[in-house]
């Protein structure tokens, strides 16, 4: 049906606020910075904005280790910050949603620490401790996702803790009643606030199969542990204790689910979530090892056919190419060669914006941000480079040239570099040392160039936007993809009934010349970088793309 949700009618921005922008001259992003930017996101014209963590934290992985849920970190600022800056988005008509990371929490948590001083402790039972195994060791053999395994020791009470992330994030305990209380209680907190949801992350791994079995060998950890026995139970519960009380919107990661999972948890007759992000696009491109592999265009348009095809009837989902956990789009699926790096942009930036399902955008990527060129393992921020490097270390294998040119394809450092506002000193992002270096690029990749510029991703990126908006089809059209096996042209149609929307993109450096199925009647130009059309004819440069209407008008 075409009953309008705004929630599906939304674009979506990922802020990182540790690299956005630095208001007071500590070298980290804040919330001043945001709230200062927030023209700048309304004139783009996206409505809804995730918030990585703003929550007090050491930052053992940047704010996803959580020591108190009701505070604001204090690099990123106060409470009072907070609440301008949610003012400042609903006076711009535009929304919020935050992060919501319960998986784990901070081992810093006050519930940790006291569950900590003993087996009868009263928070005890919110983590997960297990006995050695009989013949000694961890009980079991998982691993956590940063190297090494994901039980630690606790020499005091000799029991070992979960951690499917880094030693600093115990995993909570959700078969335990008083701890599901108490993550409702904070969400009602920022839902009072008047926050518009919550992202959550590493939601899938909340259950936990209480025979706690081995990972079996072959198996990829995510899959061993995502989706545990009472994973559907525990987001039925919280919908109705929480998210049925209030008007407001969920994503969660889909990370480790299959379709048919993933599907469970966004059918809107079962009461779960609302939209998730399923994660095939960030790991096609990944062999086993999670190694770069060569990846064809066919491969590529697969995924999205089949994100499309699991909306079908019930369920929602999102589209996006990058977050803080990945690498830039147009070095990854685009061509960052300077030659080809704002052509591409357009292009990756075209099909995020034309797709089925609610666009995530993320900062920087309306202007086109690369990769980082790094060159030594000390440039290097992010827990799962620290620790793999010092299991290199440990392990006698470390190589740091061959360590460096793997990350320079894979790191989640690329997504996390500052923002780079302009061409001056750090980008623009902060009058200090910024906490992870500015890419040297940001003389010429910046946003007050792009701005400057009407030919620039940023522009044709507000025109896409605009044009979603616009455009119902775009939104609730049905997808096909019009030439599933081209190798060159990625081709597709979004339709309403008898009329609709087709995209042309060329994700090739070659000219290509793509003949629009007669089907699509009476086709017009909507929106177009490098494209041309004549009767059903589209002619393609390089990394070109076009979007025209079809049908009865
Ligand atoms: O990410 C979890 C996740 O699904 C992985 O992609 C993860 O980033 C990767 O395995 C680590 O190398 C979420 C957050 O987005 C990520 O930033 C956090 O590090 C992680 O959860 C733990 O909270």
């Amino acid at each position: 049906g075409m009953r309008k949700i705004w929630w599906k009618d939304a674009v979506a921005y990922q802020i990182y606020p540790r690299s956005f922008l630095d208001s007071d001259g500590d070298g980290v992003g804040d919330l001043a910075g945001i709230l200062a930017k927030l023209d700048y996101l309304a004139d783009l014209g996206v409505d809804l904005i995730w918030l990585s963590p703003h929550y007090d934290s050491p930052d053992a992985d940047n704010g996803y280790d959580i020591r108190d849920y009701r505070k604001v970190a204090r690099a990123f600022g106060t409470m009072a910050d907070f609440d301008a800056l949610l003012a400042g988005l609903k006076a711009r008509g535009m929304r919020l949603i935050v992060d919501l990371v319960v998986n784990h929490s901070s081992d810093e948590h006050a519930w940790f620490a006291q569950a900590r001083q003993g087996r009868d402790s009263e928070t005890r039972d919110y983590y997960i401790w297990r006995d050695p195994a009989p013949q000694g060791g961890p009980p079991n053999n998982w691993p956590n996702f940063f190297s090494g395994p994901a039980w630690t020791f606790d020499a005091e009470s000799g029991q070992y803790y979960l951690h499917l992330f880094a030693q600093k994030q115990p995993d909570l305990n959700w078969d335990n009643p008083d701890l599901r209380a108490e993550v409702y209680d904070i969400m009602r907190f920022w839902l009072d606030k008047g926050v518009d949801g919550f992202r959550m992350d590493v939601i899938p791994f909340i259950s936990k199969d209480p025979a706690l079995p081995d990972l079996p060998a072959g198996v990829k950890p995510q899959r061993h542990y995502a989706e545990g026995p009472k994973l559907h139970d525990y987001l039925q519960e919280m919908r109705r204790e929480v998210l049925s009380q209030y008007d407001c919107t969920t994503v969660g990661e889909g990370n480790g689910l299959d379709q048919a999972q993933m599907r469970r948890v966004v059918d809107e007759r079962r009461g779960e979530l609302d939209m998730i992000f399923q994660f095939d696009v960030v790991e096609f491109d990944r062999d086993a090892q999670g190694q770069p592999r060569d990846w064809t265009l066919p491969e590529f348009k697969d995924i999205f056919a089949r994100q499309a095809a699991s909306m079908d009837g019930h369920g929602w989902t999102t589209v996006y190419l990058a977050n803080h956990d990945c690498t830039r789009p147009v070095s990854r699926y685009g061509d960052d060669h300077p030659d080809w790096r704002v052509a591409s942009a357009k292009v990756l930036n075209a099909l995020l914006l034309t797709q089925k399902g609610t666009p995530f955008l993320y900062q920087g990527d309306e202007f086109g941000m690369t990769n980082f060129p790094f060159t030594r393992v000390a440039q290097f921020e992010d827990i799962a480079v620290r620790n793999a490097w010092a299991r290199a270390l440990a392990d006698g294998t470390a190589d740091e040239a061959a360590f460096v040119a793997r990350l320079n394809r894979t790191s989640r450092d690329h997504t996390r570099t500052p923002m780079q506002w302009d061409d001056g000193p750090q980008g623009g992002f902060t009058s200090a040392t910024p906490w992870l270096a500015v890419n040297p690029n940001h003389h010429t990749v910046n946003a007050q160039a792009a701005l400057a510029d009407p030919d620039s991703i940023w522009h044709a990126t507000k025109a896409l936007i605009a044009l979603r908006k616009r455009q119902p089809a775009l939104v609730y059209g049905d997808y096909t993809d019009l030439a599933p096996a081209h190798r060159a042209i990625f081709a597709y149609s979004r339709a309403l009934g008898d009329r609709g929307v087709a995209v042309v993109l060329n994700f090739s450096r070659a000219a290509q010349v793509f003949d629009l199925p007669r089907a699509l009647t009476d086709p017009k130009v909507l929106h177009s970088s490098g494209a041309t059309l004549t009767g059903g004819r589209v002619q393609l440069a390089g990394w070109s793309a076009l979007v025209c209407a079809w049908g009865a008008t």
